[in-house]
């Protein structure tokens, strides 16, 4: 998807405040403290976003707008409502009164009417009408599917098909390898991973890269590494302090999953990076390193407590989903930071750097238009100071 063009009136304002670190100018009755409204930043990556939402009812509401939006290939109103909402998972506190959304930024004429909708409600009728739309219904049962993505979803319910079992009997339908294992593992990987399955995944590559680079670099990234306790899959860097060698790790790591038999699908896709065509302005494309999407066994007494299965399943393992990226070690500190994400977070970092700073950021690169030149980074913090941004600690870009 692309980025939407900032056009907000009420976001410039914010800059101001936000740049500038004005204090707010409204005459305050003595006694009161200014409101914090006034330094939300119209940057995901100038706020700080933990897991705890206190505003988890519009949010929601705002997510099923932004992914009907989607559906409807309408990327400036999808952006916006997810803009909207991550706006609001930054507040230390609840909107319980529309007047206080006044000074915040990207909150535009309909996101308010939602908002007072819920307010007086407890619901959104416009929302509970998208829930209760077939297409919207269908697309979201298709989109659920490992290797289905909205234009595939779209063919399928213009074909007239509604369930995976119209899907499955129809003699026309070639699916890809990707989507035949995403229907074959579908109860297990459209399950929630916990936090405990994450570790016992991680124990089980650490040990796979240690056997074969003993100084290899490995790290969580992802959702589980900002600090989420359930996540649709575990995404891991992994790279050697040797130039050049990280893609053979990779292959070695899969390899002995293989040898183990716990790989139960791999799509490996090689490196493609070349320097000459980087920074990439599309935040959407995929980055060029060498990575492989895997469905791998997990088995229950790998995991501290239990596997999450439902009830009556009596297998003593499940399928996961994991994504390994190998970034050449150069490029390790950009890879780091935008595998890290949120996707939101990622958008403004790109956004923030491209508007105000002049600069393109992507998963491989920072490159200054001012200076032509690229900018070198061994840290997430290296690249933040280029920016000119407050480090913001992993846990807090849940935008
Ligand atoms: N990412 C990226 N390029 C892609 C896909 C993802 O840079 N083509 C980044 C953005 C977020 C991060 O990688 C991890 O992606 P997901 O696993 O989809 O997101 P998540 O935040 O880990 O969420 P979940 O908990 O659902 O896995
Ligand atoms: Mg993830």
């Amino acid at each position: 998807m692309r980025e939407g063009k900032p056009v907000a009136v009420e976001t410039k304002h914010c800059i101001q405040f936000d740049e500038i670190h004005r204090p707010c100018e409204h005459v305050l009755p003595e006694g009161s403290t200014p409101t914090p409204v006034a330094t939300v930043s119209q940057y995901a990556c100038k706020r700080r976003t933990t897991t705890q939402n206190n505003n988890k009812i519009f949010t929601d509401a705002f997510e099923v707008l932004a992914e009907s939006y989607e559906f409807n290939e309408i990327e400036g109103r999808c952006l916006a409502f997810r803009r909207a909402a991550s706006v609001l998972k930054s507040l230390p506190w609840a909107v319980q009164r529309l007047e206080a959304t006044q000074d915040l930024p990207c909150l535009g004429g309909h996101t308010k009417a939602v908002i007072q909708e819920i307010l007086q409600y407890g619901r959104s009728f416009e929302v509970e009408k998208i829930l209760s739309n077939e297409r919207y219904q269908t697309l979201k049962l298709f989109t659920s599917v490992f290797g289905v993505g909205v234009k595939t979803a779209e063919k399928w319910y213009r074909r007239g098909l509604r369930s995976f079992r119209d899907i499955l009997a129809e003699p026309s339908i070639h699916l890809t390898r990707m989507q035949q294992f995403g229907f074959l593992h579908y109860g297990d990987i459209s399950r929630a991973v916990s936090e405990a399955e994450a570790r016992a995944l991680g124990n089980i590559i650490d040990e796979a890269v240690r056997a074969i680079t003993p100084d290899a670099v490995l790290a969580l990234t992802g959702g589980f590494r900002r600090g989420k306790e359930f996540g649709h899959d575990v995404d891991y860097l992994l790279t050697t302090p040797e130039l050049g060698k990280e893609e053979a790790l990779l292959l070695s790591v899969i390899d002995r999953l293989k040898h183990q038999s716990i790989l139960l699908y791999c799509d490996y896709q090689a490196s493609t990076l070349d320097m000459d065509q980087l920074p990439c302005r599309r935040f959407e494309a995929m980055d060029h390193f060498a990575k492989c999407f895997l469905i791998l066994r997990l088995e229950a007494g790998q995991v501290e407590g239990d596997l999450q299965r439902v009830e009556g399943d009596s297998r003593s393992w499940r399928a996961v989903r994991v994504d390994l990226v190998s970034p050449p070690i150069d490029h390790y500190a950009f890879a780091l930071l935008g595998w890290s994400g949120s996707r939101q977070f990622e958008r403004d970092l790109r956004r923030f750097a491209r508007l105000e700073r002049k600069m393109l950021l992507d998963n491989h690169a920072l490159y200054d238009l001012t200076k032509k030149e690229f900018l070198e980074a061994k840290t997430e913090k290296d690249i933040f100071a280029h920016l000119g941004l407050e480090y913001i600690e992993p846990w807090q870009r849940n935008a």
